[in-house]
């Protein structure tokens, strides 16, 4: 009986945005990560395409996005079979209680978000309300799986603060509904900055093609950008303030090949940048050509992308659909029959 007893795994739960083809950045930071958590851990992972209307989208850009991020999640690694995989508007629970949520939340609260600071100052022509709303709609998505870890960058330790404070005050008012996630900060996660302006992170929306490198880029793409990598005028290969071009090729080259940022110097002792960057450049495109195969060919199977996704919506639906019962139930909605 007890060899039977099977522990159940804590729930991790992580979302990407459908802003472009997922880069560099987002592989060595998240997705990669999220793919070696599947057996230790009962995932959950979705496209975050409510989450992308806070900046305006092309419609048509956005459906083929939003498809080619659930093909990308699925060609990385992430196994529909293992983790349950899906699309955030599939799934109406998420947008119900992101709407309860916000009339939790606090205006100063949001206020003090240094992400809705920084949103609503690049995109000073549309500073909508869903952008200042975003962090209750986040607290949603974790607070609506009963998550008991989420994956964070430092970027999101504020909103995942904030997730956990309308856990705690709305447990306080209606009893215990909500489990209270923790964040989960990996050793393995990478912060990969723009190869352009290396102060900067890398992002898949950036404008300056030469700043990312998409998993989708040919090997020769790949290399092509990493010569061109802003870095600075001295030639050793050394980890050190100052030098964040070289940093951030290092953080790639030990992120891939797992060696330490001294056996890095000490391989490329006396050889220079150039033989450097060539180095990290093959080392990307032999780690994500398998990707960039498996992605073409997932994107010709629609019929399996489909299926995939509406199965995950079905399993998404029913798990969040307990949560959001049990909300609407404590708040005081009428419920249909
Ligand atoms: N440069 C990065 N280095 C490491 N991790 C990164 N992530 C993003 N960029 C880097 C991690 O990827 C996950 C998904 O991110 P997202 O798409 O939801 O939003 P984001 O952080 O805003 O990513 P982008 O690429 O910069 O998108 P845009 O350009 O649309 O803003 C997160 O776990 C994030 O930490």
């Amino acid at each position: 009986m007890e060899q039977q007893r099977q522990e159940k795994k804590q729930v991790i739960l992580s979302g990407i945005q459908p802003t472009g083809v997922f880069t560099l950045g987002n592989y060595l930071g998240a997705v990669r990560n999220w793919r070696a958590m599947q057996d230790e851990f009962d995932c959950a992972y979705f496209v975050a395409d409510l989450h992308s209307l806070t900046v305006r989208q092309d419609p048509a850009e956005l459906k083929k996005h939003s498809l080619e991020a659930f093909a990308l999640l699925l060609a990385a690694g992430i196994d529909p079979e293992k983790s349950l995989v899906f699309i955030q508007s599939h799934v109406p629970a998420h947008a119900e209680l992101g709407w309860i949520l916000s009339c939790y939340t606090q205006f100063g609260e949001l206020s003090r978000m240094t992400q809705f600071k920084d949103k609503s100052a690049k995109h000073k022509d549309n500073i909508n309300a869903g952008l200042f709303d975003y962090p209750s709609l986040m607290a949603a998505d974790i607070l609506l799986y009963q998550a008991d870890l989420v994956p964070v960058g430092a970027d999101q330790r504020q909103h995942l603060e904030l997730t956990r404070d309308l856990a705690i005050r709305f447990n306080g008012i209606y009893g215990d509904v909500f489990k209270v996630p923790d964040g989960y900060y990996s050793k393995n996660g990478a912060r990969v900055m723009s190869l352009q302006d290396p102060t900067k992170k890398m992002s898949k929306s950036d404008t300056n093609q030469n700043a990312f490198i998409s998993i989708l880029d040919e090997p020769a793409v790949i290399i092509n950008k990493f010569k061109r990598a802003v870095t600075d005028s001295e030639t050793e290969v050394a980890f050190r303030e100052g030098k964040d071009g070289i940093n951030n090729l290092m953080t790639i080259y030990s992120a891939i090949t797992g060696k330490t940022m001294d056996e890095i110097t000490a391989e490329f002792s006396g050889r220079g940048y150039g033989d450097f960057k060539m180095a990290v450049g093959t080392c990307v495109a032999e780690t994500l050509t398998p990707i960039r195969e498996e992605f073409s060919h997932l994107m010709k199977d629609r019929a399996y992308l489909q299926e995939a996704y509406r199965k995950g919506a079905e399993t998404a639906a029913y798990v969040a659909g307990k949560t959001i019962a049990k909300v609407k139930k404590k708040v005081g909605l009428l419920p249909v029959k």
